[in-house]
């Protein structure tokens, strides 16, 4: 695990060559277990502009629900950054709801190399999808197609053409994918979450009552989903 180093057996003799590096800081680098472990992002918070209050409640609200049902698995919400918003109202309301902190965690880091540059294994991830199921459009949708490769875009196509909101889709991910064989992600969840941005598709124009219904139905679905392929 530690740095190796072997001797060039061709040109210079003896030369010193470094082989590799454990990627994994210390501090987590006993996370090697092999528990199920659900990453995924916060849905609808950021293109599709849904309000961070009202979205923290329903996340920890559907952590709550699930997690009497989760065993030994793990859930894990994911932001690119420490001062996410999200990442602190969601950590704050389920310390208050003394949230088994062992079963629900939050994580800083790309959703994509959570193993790899972050030390924490999580066998099944996360999209925050568009209808059309399809690469690009920004965001964590975009990075997750971009790091998976065209496997994903086929296994996905092979199940739905479409999503509806409010709406899970499990996709096994093939094991030529590089997130399969670097990451160790063995499923990706497509949810397609409420969008309050008027410049997407589905706008619901503000309307809450309607929004917060399908967020929680999406995050339902995505722990639904992760629960069938979990054990
Ligand atoms: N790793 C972890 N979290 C991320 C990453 C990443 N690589 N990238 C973004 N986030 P968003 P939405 C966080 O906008 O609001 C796309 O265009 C981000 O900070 O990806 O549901 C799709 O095609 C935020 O907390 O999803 C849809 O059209 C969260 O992920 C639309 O955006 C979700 O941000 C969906 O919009």
């Amino acid at each position: 695990k530690t740095q190796e180093t072997v001797s060039s057996s061709s040109g210079m003799a003896n030369q010193k060559i470094k082989v590799s590096e454990d990627p994994v800081p210390s501090s987590i680098s006993q996370d090697n277990s092999d528990v199920p472990t659900l990453a995924f992002p916060s849905i609808s918070t950021a293109d599709f502009q849904f309000n961070l209050e009202k979205a923290s409640d329903i996340i920890v609200q559907k952590v709550e629900e699930f997690m009497d049902k989760l065993g030994n698995a793990r859930l894990v919400l994911v932001d690119l950054t420490e001062r996410s918003k999200i990442l602190s109202l969601v950590r704050a309301k389920a310390a208050e709801k003394n949230i088994d902190s062992k079963r629900f965690f939050t994580f800083v880091g790309d959703i994509c190399q959570l193993y790899t540059k972050g030390g924490l294994r999580c066998n099944v991830i996360a999209n925050a999808a568009n209808w059309r199921l399809k690469p690009g459009g920004g965001g964590v949708n975009a990075a997750i197609f971009n790091a998976a490769g065209a496997a994903l875009e086929t296994a996905t196509m092979d199940r739905a053409k479409t999503l509806h909101p409010g709406n899970a889709l499990v996709v096994p991910l093939p094991s030529t994918s590089p997130l399969y064989h670097k990451e160790g992600v063995t499923h990706v969840i497509h949810v397609l979450g409420p969008n309050m941005n008027p410049n997407r598709p589905n706008c619901l124009d503000n309307d809450y009552i309607k929004g917060c219904k399908v967020l929680e139905d999406a995050y339902s679905s995505l722990f639904k989903g992760f629960l069938s392929v979990a054990n």
